[in-house]
């Protein structure tokens, strides 16, 4: 008995190291560096998606970081993963107003994605957490409950807020709109999602938009890194406890492996991603 317990519960560990993926980079210009990890958890079916490019854009280097975090199947997290960043590069106000550009690409990638899930006749969602760096310029833009956190003179900071179905203006939007938000376990839109938006749902699309909520950032000195994680992490670990974590760990990927492994030992039963990166923008240049 004694014995077999502890080959199981040895087993679990390494099931978790098994299956879970980390890496990272520098952009080409130092001015940021990150990293990512990503475990599917204690289920076995893995629906959290992310993505972590630097792209040059018009001569401007940029980064484009994002989690996406999939209901009902993997395919919407998997295909706003593969286009919405393309969609973005690709809008022609990309450099010149990039809020709204994120906006239209936000718009236009549900829009095509529920276009494929119609003729298939069927209901996939997704959470989407991004962020954008442009210049000097953080622009963070979500739907859903995959939180974007900062670290900014030292204080953790959220940068996005979570969309629940029992958001004051988010209960009113849904029921303005003909639809309702009932406690199902959990404050549910049409008794079904725990979410108030996302790329998807096309069952309840009058009610569950993709609209982002946008938030900028200025990259001075004072901002050090951000976050950006699914539910997996955040149903266990706070804004505060993860922005401790990540402080004396220099190396982005160590710092998201780090944040997923605490998930992980605090029982998180969920699909675990996380993202962090760091501003490099003015290290060094202190002690001149
Ligand atoms: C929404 O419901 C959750 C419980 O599911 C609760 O913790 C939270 O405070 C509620 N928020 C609002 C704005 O009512
Ligand atoms: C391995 C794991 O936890 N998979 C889960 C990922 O998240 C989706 C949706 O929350 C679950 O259905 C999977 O079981």
């Amino acid at each position: 008995m004694g014995y077999l317990n502890s080959v199981l519960s040895s087993g679990s560990q390494v099931y978790a190291d098994d299956v879970s993926v980390s890496g990272g980079g520098i952009s080409q210009n130092g001015k940021f560096s990150y990293g990512y990890a990503s475990s599917p958890g204690k289920r076995s079916s893995m629906e959290d998606f992310y993505e972590t490019r630097i792209d040059g854009v018009h001569g401007e280097i940029v980064g484009l970081f994002g989690v996406f975090d999939g209901h009902g199947g993997a395919r919407a997290a998997e295909y706003v993963k593969q286009n919405l960043f393309n969609n973005l590069i690709g809008h022609p106000k990309f450099i010149s107003d990039t809020k709204s550009a994120i906006a239209d690409a936000y718009s236009h990638t549900d829009s095509e994605f529920l276009k494929l899930e119609n003729s298939q006749n069927r209901d996939a969602g997704s959470t989407a957490s991004t962020a954008i760096l442009v210049g000097d310029r953080l622009l963070v833009a979500n739907v859903g409950d995959s939180r974007a956190v900062i670290c900014k003179g030292g204080k953790a900071i959220a940068v996005s807020r979570d969309h629940k179905p029992n958001q004051t203006d988010e209960r009113q939007r849904i029921e303005e709109a003909g639809g309702f938000v009932i406690w199902a376990g959990t404050w549910r839109v049409g008794g079904v999602l725990a979410l108030s938006r996302a790329f998807g749902d096309r069952l309840l699309k009058q009610y569950v938009v993709a609209d982002p909520e946008i938030q900028e950032e200025k990259i001075d000195s004072s901002l050090e890194f951000l976050i950006l994680a699914s539910d997996g992490l955040w149903d266990v670990v706070t804004n505060e406890e993860a922005v401790g974590m990540v402080k004396p760990i220099q190396e982005p990927e160590k710092a998201a492996t780090r944040l997923m492994q605490e998930a992980y030992q605090r029982g998180s039963a969920d699909n675990i991603t996380t993202v962090v990166v760091r501003f490099l923008t003015n290290q060094g240049t202190s002690s001149l």
